[in-house]
């Protein structure tokens, strides 16, 4: 797994895998990777012993809604009543509830529960994650978010990349003046570029949200202050988000569920990645799932997310989001590991230090209770890391209840 730039289209399916290797690994970096025959002159402190065993790149999460207050199990019940998204939405609920629950909780509480919903991730073999904010909705609240990434991302082993989606929703004091809402929002990107709380900047484009006008005029400005942008884009109604997001020049178009066919033609032949939350079609109880199979077969470099949010797909678990892509997005193994590495890696703009096992990056590094790559989306919904490695030191261990003994 050693090549630079997203990985396209047909070439996501070549999967440069090793058989009986050793990876070298020297102050926090991968220092030497190649069959162990090769590996001569072996004078570690420490080594340890994955034979049988798949390693890969540690897993990196590329979109994700980690700063939040409260909880919406609530909200299940009435999706089982088969209450829309936007619905449970437009009535005040799904992510205004959380608005509420997040403009109450302090600083020291959103960050104490950001630190455990990482501390998870890292023990499903996650290294690096992408938080957005969006749950403010206000200057002080959005800012309160970011600034828990900023101190999550320095007490945390993991990298957080840090977005801001002060767009994420229009709160209802401002429910009848849209544009005044994304003109506050939008106040702000000087005060976060100077302060470097975020590197990124999304907007949730959808029906009842902000439209592709709106989206494409706030992204513009974000542009202008040196922002890379991110869209919410066809989530759940085809608006063009798609389009918008190749016309931005966006890292990323997240979401993509009704992309147009042109839509998908215009992101193949482009840079911007797209991401897809096939946990979002799953947990929202929808038959329709991103045509992320026609986007690689048309050329797209697609990453692969949880969504983690805690509305709309509450999981940690990107293992269980990597079974899903297999069962529903039809997509293979080799594609769905490039998904969550070093496509993944790009989408947030750390392909230059994550994302791969090659020298000189990261020594993020996984090994996991598998005996090949094949098989963690074919074992689904348990988690499979053994031994989870970040900056070249044990973040995680599986513990066993009971040594197992050797010749019972
Ligand atoms: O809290 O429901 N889609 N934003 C856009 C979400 C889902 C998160 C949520
Ligand atoms: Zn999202």
């Amino acid at each position: 797994m050693d090549k630079q730039g997203p990985v396209k289209g047909k070439a996501m399916n070549e999967l440069a895998v090793l058989e009986d290797a050793t990876i070298m690994i020297k102050d926090g970096k991968i220092d030497w990777i190649g069959a162990t025959e090769d590996a001569v002159d072996i004078q570690a402190d420490k080594t340890i012993d994955a034979k049988g065993k798949l390693v890969t790149p540690g897993l990196v999460e590329p979109h994700t809604h980690l700063v939040f207050g409260g909880s919406r199990e609530e909200e299940m019940a009435l999706k089982q009543q088969g209450v829309p998204y936007l619905e449970i939405l437009e009535r005040g609920g799904g992510i205004l509830s959380t608005v509420n629950a997040t403009r109450e909780a302090s600083q020291e509480e959103l960050l104490e529960k950001a630190l455990f919903h990482l501390d998870r991730m890292a023990a499903h073999g996650i290294t690096t994650v992408e938080a957005k904010s969006g749950y403010g909705l206000d200057r002080q609240t959005e800012l309160k978010q970011l600034n828990v990434a900023k101190q999550a991302n320095e007490k945390h082993p993991l990298d957080i990349v840090s977005t801001f989606l002060g767009a994420h929703a229009i709160p209802p004091e401002y429910k009848k003046d849209p544009e005044t809402f994304l003109n506050i929002m939008s106040d702000m990107f000087a005060e976060i570029k100077a302060e470097n709380l975020a590197e990124f900047v999304d907007i949730f484009t959808e029906t009842g949200v902000f439209t592709v006008d709106q989206s494409r005029r706030y992204l513009q400005k974000a542009k202008e202050h040196g922002f890379g942008v991110k869209i919410h884009a066809d989530e759940i109604d085809p608006l063009g988000g798609t389009e918008l997001a190749v016309e931005t020049g966006a890292i990323s178009g997240d979401h993509l569920a009704v992309a147009s066919d042109e839509g998908i033609r215009q992101l193949a032949a482009s840079d911007t990645i797209g991401v897809i939350l096939p946990g979002t079609s799953f947990y929202l109880g929808k038959d329709t799932y991103a045509p992320a199979r026609k986007m690689i077969d048309q050329g797209t470099a697609v990453a692969i997310s949880t969504d983690f949010n805690p509305g709309s797909s509450v999981t940690e678990n990107l293992q269980l989001i990597m079974s899903i892509a297999a069962l529903k997005l039809k997509l293979s193994p080799a594609e769905i590991w490039h998904a969550v590495t070093v496509n993944a890696a790009h989408a947030i703009g750390k392909g230059d230090v994550a994302g791969s096992i090659t020298k000189g990056k990261k020594a993020d590094v996984v090994v996991w209770d598998a005996p090949n790559y094949m098989y963690l989306p074919y074992h689904y919904g348990v988690n499979h890391a053994n031994t989870v490695i970040k900056n070249g030191e044990v973040l995680y261990e599986r513990q066993a209840i009971l040594p197992i003994k050797e010749n019972i």
